[in-house]
């Protein structure tokens, strides 16, 4: 059976994606959002950045597959009705390019790359030494579809890896905490932290003094998660007293950073323009075909956004 499934997206190409399902999912038919189109009838429809009215223009509105993983624009969007599930996006692509992408800047951090590019700059053999990557304390805050996947591959390449979410969970070889009244025990000694939780009023300005004070001093920050997750004027000061030794950004407050922004010269941040991970079309395509699979077979849908959660 084929479902009818309306791409409203104002940076998509319609012809790429349609091209995209016809090979990974023929069985879903992509309908083009257009501006004032009218889609009733429909039942799915997925988005980064939705056209203008497309809600009103969609009555029969069931599931809204996001392009992405975090979904706060759609959890605060007022006019996306209440009996519309919101699904976050979940495809292996989209979670190997976040392994790799931290990885990377852990790896980086782990060996001091920064201070060996400066070298190289300046034309000086340096001696440098590091730990083993088991005497490497590095943390994970989210252990969601992408944390616990980048949990696992930083145990798989030596590190000694800690965890934490909101929820208890068991991930082999990671130390898990769960909880707010955990998290000081998760953090205590962190040598690099990285953020992968979603932005919601809890989250919001969690990276911030305070909490840089429980790690290691010259502690590793990456930044995945959200922009306003982090208080900038405090990573500010803590790479200035030394309490954090460089920064992994590749979320903002305001993207894209501005010109002029302290964080884009700083040496001891290396800054990426939000992509540390992206969708990858053929394997989003498969995954949301399944997602309708289960839906027409009444079974619930994966992933689901909860509005009570805010993630
Ligand atoms: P999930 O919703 O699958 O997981 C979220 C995780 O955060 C869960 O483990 C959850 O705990 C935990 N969490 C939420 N709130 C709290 C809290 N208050 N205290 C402790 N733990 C909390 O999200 P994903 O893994 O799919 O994605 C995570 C985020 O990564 C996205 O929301 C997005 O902001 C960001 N992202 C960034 C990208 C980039 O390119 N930079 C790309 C994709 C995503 P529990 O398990 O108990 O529910
Ligand atoms: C996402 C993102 O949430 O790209 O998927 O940030």
């Amino acid at each position: 059976m084929t479902a009818q499934l309306v791409l409203s997206d104002t940076g998509a190409n319609f012809g790429t994606w349609e091209g995209v399902f016809r090979k990974a999912a023929p069985e879903v038919a992509l309908v083009h959002d257009q501006p004032e189109r009218d889609l009733a009838g429909i039942r799915y429809c997925m988005t980064w950045k939705p056209l203008p009215d497309v809600y009103t223009r969609m009555p029969d509105l069931a599931a809204l597959f996001v392009l992405g993983a975090g979904v706060e624009r759609f959890l605060a969007d007022a006019t996306i009705p209440a009996n519309v599930q919101i699904v976050k996006m979940a495809e292996p692509g989209l979670t190997q390019a976040m392994e790799h992408y931290v990885l990377w800047q852990v790896l980086e951090l782990h060996r001091d790359f920064r201070a060996l590019a400066t070298a190289q700059r300046e034309a000086r053999w340096i001696d440098q030494t590091y730990p083993a990557p088991w005497d490497r304390k590095v943390g994970v805050m989210g252990l969601g579809t992408l944390g616990e996947a980048v949990a696992h591959r930083l145990k798989s390449f030596g590190f000694e890896t800690r965890g934490w979410s909101r929820s208890a969970k068991t991930i082999e070889g990671v130390t898990v905490f769960a909880g707010t009244g955990r998290i000081a025990d998760f953090l205590d000694g962190l040598e690099i932290l990285v953020c992968l939780l979603p932005l919601t009023p809890e989250t919001r300005g969690i990276l911030n003094g305070d909490l840089f004070r429980h790690l290691a001093k010259g502690a590793g920050l990456i930044n995945v998660g959200r922009g306003a997750q982090l208080n900038e004027a405090d990573l500010l000061s803590a790479l200035e007293s030394g309490q954090i030794g460089g920064a992994s950004l590749d979320v903002f407050h305001t993207e894209p950073l501005p010109e002029g922004h302290p964080f884009w010269r700083h040496p001891r941040i290396l800054v990426t323009p939000h992509l540390a991970s992206d969708v990858d079309p053929e394997s989003a395509a498969r995954a949301i075909k399944q997602q309708i699979d289960r839906f027409e077979a009444g079974q619930g849908l994966e992933h689901l956004a909860d509005r009570k959660r805010g993630y």
